[in-house]
């Protein structure tokens, strides 16, 4: 048997080393590098934290295996045993540009289910977690099951870019959901939108376009409160894919899949 609360105990202190770590980089210059293009950024502080969290999962966990954003980690084909799902900075643009807005996050999976879950705010100090079947914590504070929500009262993530002409949807799709809903904002990191609706701050987030790094610790998350996570077709997210997103507290997530989505296709490339 799995012993999952010694390795939840064991990642939070990880979790709160690397973030101090990463609060110390900042002092000297950052090495900034793009990588799929212009915009698409990494910096020495994702590789090297990164590669902290492989260093201690291998020497402590030599079984499970790693999926990582900057490609230290394995490659997984397949959802067998454990894996560690790792964003080391979900917001790098933000970690850049603006020294906040950024996270850390882990998500622990056992044949493809989520089993832990972690987003770290490293500048506020926040800490959500979740172990499944055992609630989900903003630091030590265990936060509530998220309740039906409307879309007229509903405080909505969305990336402004997918309001604009793009391939993956017909984005006049959107408008709609923006006029409807009560308002809507942009935080810059997939990983901290999903933490907003874990707290209840948000009621839905909307992503085209995300990698298992993005999603897996927050999908942990909010499904142990009661929230949905699926892509914008409604289908079940993998670990394994890159896919659309829709996380949302329940009654808003089947209004905007079937009032306003219905038509969505999900494009695989
Ligand atoms: P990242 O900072 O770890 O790359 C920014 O809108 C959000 O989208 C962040 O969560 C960012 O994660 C994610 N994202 C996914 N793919 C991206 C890409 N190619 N370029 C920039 N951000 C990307
Ligand atoms: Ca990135
Ligand atoms: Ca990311
Ligand atoms: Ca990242």
């Amino acid at each position: 048997m799995t012993d999952w609360k010694h390795i939840d105990e064991m990642t939070k202190a990880w979790i709160k080393e690397a973030g101090e770590q990463i609060r110390e980089s900042l002092k000297n210059t950052l090495e900034v590098s793009s990588k799929s293009n212009a915009n698409d950024l990494v910096t020495n502080v994702d590789r090297e934290t990164e590669l902290f969290f492989i260093e201690k999962i291998r020497q402590t966990f030599p079984s499970h295996r790693i999926l990582g954003e900057e490609g230290g980690g394995d490659e997984i084909e397949d959802t067998n045993g454990i894996i560690w799902v790792i964003d080391p900075i979900d917001g790098t643009m933000n970690f850049v540009h603006m020294n906040r807005n950024f996270a850390i996050s882990i998500g622990v999976f056992e044949n493809g289910k989520g089993k832990l879950g972690y987003i770290y705010d490293v500048i506020r100090d926040e800490l959500f977690s979740a172990q499944i079947g055992e609630g989900a914590y903003l630091n030590g504070d265990k936060l509530d099951r998220l309740q039906e929500t409307s879309i007229e009262t509903a405080i909505i993530g969305v990336n402004p870019f997918w309001l604009t002409n793009n391939m993956r949807i017909d984005y006049q799709l959107l408008h709609r959901i923006v006029k409807d809903a009560r308002g809507t904002r942009s935080i810059g990191s997939a990983a901290l939108e999903m933490a907003s609706v874990a707290a209840g701050w948000f009621d839905a987030y909307i992503a085209l376009r995300l990698s298992p790094w993005d999603f897996a610790g927050g999908w942990v998350i909010v499904e142990e409160l009661g929230g949905k996570v699926t892509r914008l077709d409604g289908k079940p997210l993998s670990i394994l894919e890159k896919s659309s997103l829709l996380v949302a507290k329940p009654g808003i997530h089947e209004t905007i899949i079937q009032k306003y989505l219905n038509n969505f296709v999900e494009r695989k490339e």
